[in-house]
Formats: C-alpha cells, structure tokens, sequence
C-alpha cells in the first residue's frame, strides 16, 4: 500500500506543477494539464502515421507445417500453439537482407504520414532491437545481426518523421511469468511481477534511452495490468523522455490519449484526442494469403472519415521476412500521398467537423479558423450544407483556388460546383468564413 501511495504522490507530484485550473464555458471547473497540451501538440498536426508490424512472425507468414493458420498473422505462435523453443527457432532464419530503414521511412514521407510506430517487441516476446536484458533479439539471435530500430530511428530524424515504439508490456508468450503463453507454461505458476522487473521494465527503459527522442511509446493489450504496473510505465516514460506521448492502451485510462479498437472509427465526433489503429488488409504481421486489400478510396475516406471527427489515423503496414513492403501497401499508401500533397491543408492540423452528427451526410467537414473544409466523395451540381451561423465571405476549390458561386441564408448555404470534380476521389471544397 505504501508503495502505490509513493508512486501515486510522485505522479501528482509532476503533475501538480504543470496542472492550472482555467474555468470553462459554463462554469465548470477544467483542469488543463500544461505538459500534456505541450506534449501532444505535435500529435493533434500529425494526423497521419505509419504502423509497421514487423517480427519473426513475418516468417511463417500465417503457415504451421503446411497448414494456414486462421487470425492476425503476428498472432501465429498463439493460434497454433507453437511451442516456445520450436517458434525461437525462426530466430536463425530471420536475415532481411532487402530491409532498408531510409526507403522505408521515405515511403512514409511521400505517403504523408507524419509519424512512425514500429513494434519492438509483439506478443512473441522477440526483440527487434539490440536488448540487453535478453540474447532473444535480432542482434544476438539472427544472421542479420544488425538493429534495425537503430537504423530506422535515424533515417526519421534525417526526413522530419517522429519515432515511435509499439511495446507490448503485458502479454510475452516466450517469458514464462508474462501473460498469454499458457501451453508452455503453467498459469498458476506465473510472477507477472518477475517478468515485469525482469523484462518488460529494463526493456521499456532501453527504448527511452538508446533510440533518441521519441514521438510516443504505443503499448497494446494491457488486459489486467496492476495500476502500480501501468502508472510505473507512464512514469518511466515521464522522467526519461518528458515530450514522449503515452498511448491509451498503457492502461488504467493513464495514457494521453484515447485509443480505438483495431480499424473502429465512431460514428461521431469524439471532444478528446483519439486514434485509429488500422490495416490497409486484414492482418497486421505479414500473411502471404491475405490479400484483402482496401481500396485507394476507402483509404482516403477513412483519413477524412477520422480527420472530422477529431482523431489521428494510424495505418499499417507488415513487411516480409525479407524487409520488403507488400507492393499493394505501397501503391495505395504513395496514392494517398499524392493526395495529401494536393488537400493537405483540409487535414494536417485540422479541427472537428462543426456539422454532427458527421455520419449523417455524404460529404465531410474538417475545419481551420476562419476555414471549413467540405470533402466530396461523390461529385453533384450543387454543395448544399446545413444552416452556417457566420458569415460566408467566399467559397473555392482547395486545389487551384477557383471562386465558387454560394447562396447563403439562415437555413442552409448552397455552392454552385463545377461540372467535373477537380479530383478523381474527393475534391475539397473551402469556405472562408468571418
Ligand atoms: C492488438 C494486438 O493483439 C494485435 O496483434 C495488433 O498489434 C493490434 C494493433 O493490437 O490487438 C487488439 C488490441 C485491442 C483491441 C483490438 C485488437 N481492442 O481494444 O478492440
């Protein structure tokens, strides 16, 4: 007990400091967190990131001795129950001889995605970075022998891309105390709290200290983490790297910001920060069967999609054992990026949609001061929106500034559009608004 109340007054403690008390509309009392609003500032203008699932499981690639076996493809070893020594065995197969860190991250570049989230250690309990707390990482297990978290982290800073890890501080199928691997081992048996000191702690501390500043730490399935557990991740990341966002799937509702379910987007707007995590298939570790590829348009709907509703989009990509990107992952993530290289402006730190319930209209709305953004996914004559409380003063393509003809009253405005769209997917229409 004393140990939780220690821990609990070390976090108010550097929290006090920053906290002020500004009184919101309506008099109720909002307690603003300086830190976290210096914090995740970057994050609310990023929008767009990478997700990179990428481990010995890119191996078998979702097949066990010639059988398919069925889920994500990182979750291979827990679907088949692979036993701990046979799966480790991949370990000296692993040589991704055609990773290269600085093509990886341009393909993020030229995508628009303005942060990276690559797993340096799933489920599986591999380390895909140079551990010292274990030999059963890339560096000391594999042919390759290289970090390429080392690699990557640098071909980020050198193209303006923020670095981040996904850790899974919870569930480690190749540690006998952590959660998930009960066909090795014996659930009764288990010390989380062994793996937690052993393992999960010394391994969170070498990633906010070998690997330069990162964006944020990405922890997933936090199932049913101590508070102690969880708050003592959030403070390990605190006192190291200060600037370091906090995923909300730490745990206890500790993080900075509200994690979504896998590929779940809300019907409406959410007030607080949010993310999607997403898969461009359906898997994310590579899969050689899934090739359920979304298309380019649903793609760049859900970026808007998320984008109006107040959230970042997170979206996936599982290279193979060899360090390639699946070609379909990169056509449809390059498309993307020539998109955003036209209608940036509607996206890259742009606010909610003032029009709710969002899902209720065909178009979508993102908005800067003195800006609304209409995105069209179907083209038609007439933009007709609902009633607008300020004053109209212009209305234009976002993509060569044409002047659109607009009728506005207290009910609705309509905007005369042009007989084609100016974009093959959706075209953004721009309100100036005083
Ligand atoms: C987890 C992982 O198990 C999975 O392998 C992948 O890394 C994904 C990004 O995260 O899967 C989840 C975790 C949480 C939810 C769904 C899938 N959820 O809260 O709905």
């Amino acid at each position: 007990m004393k140990r939780r109340e220690t821990i609990k007054a070390l976090v108010w403690a550097s929290l006090a400091t920053t906290v002020n008390v500004q009184r919101a509309r309506g008099g109720e009392q909002k307690v603003v967190d300086e830190a976290r609003e210096r914090r995740i500032k970057w994050f609310r203008e990023a929008k767009f990131g990478m997700f990179i699932h990428w481990g010995l499981y890119a191996i078998p690639a979702g097949i066990w001795k010639g059988k398919e076996i069925p889920g994500l493809g990182e979750w291979i070893m827990f679907r088949a129950r692979i036993p701990v020594k046979e799966y480790a065995q991949l370990a000296k197969q692993f040589n991704p001889t055609k990773f290269n860190a600085d093509e990886w991250v341009q393909l993020a570049k030229e995508a628009g995605q303005r942060y990276l989230v690559i797993t340096a250690k799933h489920h599986d309990g591999f380390a895909m970075y140079d551990s010292k707390v274990t030999d059963y990482d890339i560096v000391d297990a594999t042919p390759f022998g290289r970090d390429p978290m080392k690699e990557l982290s640098e071909a980020c800073r050198k193209h303006g891309i923020r670095f981040c890890f996904y850790y899974s501080h919870v569930q480690d199928w190749h540690h006998p105390d952590a959660v998930g691997n009960d066909w090795d081992y014996d659930p009764s048996q288990k010390n989380f709290a062994r793996y937690w000191e052993e393992k999960a702690k010394p391994q969170i501390r070498e990633l906010l200290t070998q690997y330069g500043p990162l964006g944020l730490m990405w922890f997933d399935t936090p199932r049913n983490i101590s508070y102690e557990h969880a708050l003592e991740a959030v403070q390990l990341v605190r006192s190291l790297q200060p600037d370091c966002l906090v995923n909300g799937r730490v745990g206890h509702n500790l993080g900075d910001y509200r994690e979504m379910g896998d590929n779940r987007i809300p019907e409406d707007v959410v007030e607080e920060d949010w993310e999607v995590p997403a898969t461009i298939n359906d898997t994310w570790g590579y899969k050689v069967t899934d090739n359920n590829w979304k298309p380019v348009e649903r793609l760049i709907f859900n970026l808007v999609d998320i984008v109006s509703k107040g959230g970042n989009y997170l979206l996936n990509v599982g290279p193979t054992a060899e360090g390639i990107i699946p070609e379909p992952s990169v056509e449809r993530l390059l498309a993307m990026g020539r998109w955003l290289k036209v209608n940036g402006e509607a996206i890259y730190g742009a606010g909610r949609s003032p029009f709710r319930p969002v899902n209720k209209y065909p178009w979508r709305c993102t908005t800067k001061p003195g800006k609304l953004f209409v995105t069209l996914f179907q083209w038609t004559d007439t933009l007709e929106l609902p009633s607008i409380p300020q004053q109209v003063t212009r209305a234009h393509l976002l993509v060569d500034g044409t002047s659109l003809k607009f009728n506005q009253t207290p009910e609705k405005v309509v905007v005369r559009l042009p007989s084609s769209a100016p974009d093959p997917i959706a075209s953004v229409v721009v309100l100036e608004i005083e």
